[in-house]
């Protein structure tokens, strides 16, 4: 067999293991009123993930009143910005590494914040301007980069 084609036979299986371990996740929007604090009434379920470039995630319910919408100083350059209104189901590939900060546009005030780390939170870590989520945003993005943190010790290792 030709080397070219040997190798053009290499990438191809290359590229479909990547594609193949490609996992999909699922974000749902919730009101739970038997929340035992406030910021648990509205929330992104789960509100943190680790996942890794060409993931995706599906957002579920955005429909009535809730959006999943990037939020200005925690999202990465280059990377497409989200903004999901009024869909029940819409599925987001995530492909450039960073961190990623979500907020619901109507819920935000009460705390309905979500981070997702793609790959590595070392592309805007020093970077995230946490100025546009109130003190109430910073005490929840305080807690989720503290799971992030956690979560890159124990990557490293
Ligand atoms: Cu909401």
């Amino acid at each position: 067999m030709p080397l070219k084609s040997i190798l053009t036979g290499l990438a191809l299986t290359l590229a479909t293991a990547v594609s193949a371990n490609a996992e999909t996740f699922e974000i749902d929007q919730l009101i739970d009123l038997n929340a035992l604090t406030p910021e648990g009434v509205y929330r992104f379920a789960p509100d943190y993930l680790w996942i890794e470039p060409g993931d995706s995630i599906k957002f579920l319910n955005s429909t009535g009143n809730h959006t999943v919408t990037a939020i200005d100083g925690m999202w990465p350059d280059g990377a497409e910005r989200v903004d999901i209104e009024h869909q029940p189901l819409a599925e987001v590939t995530f492909e450039t590494p960073g961190i990623y900060g979500f907020k619901c546009k109507v819920h935000g005030r009460h705390g309905m914040y979500a981070l997702i780390v793609v790959g590595s939170p070392d592309a805007n870590v020093d970077r995230l301007e946490m100025t546009n989520v109130g003190a109430l945003g910073q005490r929840i993005f305080g807690g989720l980069l503290e799971k992030m943190n956690t979560d890159a010790e124990s990557r490293s290792q």
